[in-house]
């Protein structure tokens, strides 16, 4: 067997190489040209012209052998090679093969996985396999380098892909590395048909943002719930729509609210194409059973007895996790202490999350959540929707805001601009209550991913106050609202 070349960046090179040339070129003439006069500039445009003449040079050096890669590698006998391949989560076994050109290749692919998956290559593709499911994939008579794939959403980004090389027929050149991930950078693992964000787009007319009211419990002590997971384009901020992976058609999903000590029966229903599971924090149980993934058409009833108050975050935990719940599929849990809380004249949810955006309708870029480059952070899934539809509140009216931050990545810093917290209960404790004897007040509720609590303030006088996230690169990503009180 022939080694495999080292990939080929060159394609893309002298382009960026020269204009960022030009820009340092013009950079170091202006500066030069400031500090020392004409002479100055002479002797600038001279050391130019070097560093032109060497990018030429270095160009022509990177084409030139591009280009015999090309001109040497001839063409070969047609013939078969036979391979097993194994699927799993998340891989190709082999990962890389190498053939000469004209080679068809017949792969017995066996799903060696817990979850459905499939390979393609080219213009041939298995049908889904399901665990232990077989099929034998023969492929067109491969000319040039491909990197076959599993086309299940976010398992390509997660892992599973098979390079095939083509060797060259008469020095063993490759042709180049093809596929997604090819390109050293950060900016070459990111899919450039992403949809993106325009801050300054507006929704619709007549935009309504989601109630963030908590309801009240709702009677008794045992909650009977039905969550259907939908796949459903949701427009996440103005003019951008993603395929959302929801529990019941919204993202974040349904607000749950109970006492310590009611009980939950969840009935998840899979109305989805692909395995998801459920995740409630609110719980303590095996993972094994209670949130084990289902397939399409599937079914489980998750029960669980609420024992501790504060608000818990529910999401699924089908693997990629990451992919799961940047996809949409998150919700909060709120469990009141047994004997309630002191009454308030609002009392609101806010689940913050961010979005990685794939093109306009598809699923979130898992590459993009990998590397932490959030396109938008909402609180309750929409960009800046309490700026688009402000909460109305009256001055003087004490407010109960409870924050769970899904992540899946980012902290919470909540701050509501304008006010202090007199209360702030997180995670299982109060930090700050009312009247205590330290005069405290607080400005921020931290939260790790998961995290949730509450803060309680008052809004002193008539206008304008806005919650945020003081982690402000995700604020400007949408993580802002209004109250306005009047
Ligand atoms: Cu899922």
């Amino acid at each position: 067997m022939t080694e495999q070349t080292p990939p080929n960046e060159a394609g893309t090179g002298p382009d960026l190489d020269t204009t960022g040339e030009d820009e340092v070129r013009s950079r170091q003439r202006r500066k030069l040209r400031d500090r020392m006069g004409d002479v100055g500039l002479i002797a600038t445009m001279a050391f130019a012209t070097i560093v032109a003449v060497g990018a030429v040079l270095a160009w022509a050096f990177f084409t030139g052998d591009n280009n015999k890669s090309s001109l040497t590698s001839g063409s070969s006998a047609p013939t078969t090679k036979t391979v097993d391949v194994s699927l799993g989560e998340f891989w190709v076994k082999p990962a890389t093969l190498n053939v000469a050109k004209n080679t068809t290749l017949v792969l017995n692919v066996t799903n060696n996985g817990s979850q459905a998956h499939d390979l393609k290559i080219g213009t041939k593709q298995t049908p889904t396999l399901k665990p232990g499911e077989k099929f034998t994939l023969k492929t067109t008579a491969i000319q040039a380098t491909v990197q076959g794939f599993c086309t299940l959403p976010g398992h390509r980004a997660a892992g599973m892909v098979m390079d095939i090389n083509v060797q060259g027929a008469s020095d063993g050149s490759g042709a180049g590395h093809g596929g997604q991930a090819s390109g050293s950078g950060i900016g070459s693992k990111i899919d450039p048909s992403d949809a993106t964000l325009d801050p300054s787009a507006k929704p619709a007319a007549g935009f309504k943002a989601a109630d963030p009211t908590l309801k009240p419990v709702p009677g008794g002590t045992v909650h009977d719930v039905t969550f259907d997971v939908i796949d459903k384009e949701i427009e996440i901020a103005p003019g951008v729509k993603q395929m959302i992976w929801t529990f019941n058609g919204t993202v974040p999903g349904p607000v749950l609210h109970g006492h310590v000590g009611d009980v939950f029966n969840v009935k998840l229903v899979n109305k989805g194409t692909i395995g998801h599971s459920i995740d409630f924090h609110a719980s303590q149980t095996s993972m094994d059973q209670d949130m084990r993934t289902i397939q399409p058409g599937e079914s489980l009833m998750y029960s669980f007895k609420a024992e501790h108050s504060g608000i818990w975050m529910y999401h699924c935990g089908t693997a990629p996790v990451l992919h799961h719940i940047a996809n949409g599929m998150y919700g909060a849990v709120v469990i009141d202490p047994a004997d309630g809380l002191a009454p308030v004249n609002h009392e609101y949810v806010m689940v913050q999350s961010e979005f990685y955006f794939g093109p306009q309708g598809k699923e979130a870029d898992l590459n993009k959540a990998l590397l932490g480059f959030q396109d938008a952070v909402t609180f309750n899934g929409y960009f800046n929707q309490y700026v688009f539809d402000p909460l109305k509140v009256k001055v003087g009216d004490r407010i109960r805001i409870w924050v769970e931050n899904v992540g899946p990545n980012e902290i919470s810093a909540f701050h509501v601009v304008g006010t202090q917290f007199d209360t702030v209960f997180k995670e299982g404790a109060y930090i700050l209550r009312p009247n205590n004897p330290e005069a405290g007040g607080a400005q921020v509720m931290g939260l790790m991913p998961a995290e949730g609590g509450f803060v309680e303030f008052t809004v002193p006088k008539k206008g304008m106050y806005a919650l945020v996230t003081h982690k402000f690169n995700d604020a400007s990503r949408g993580a802002v609202g209004h109250i306005i009180a009047e």
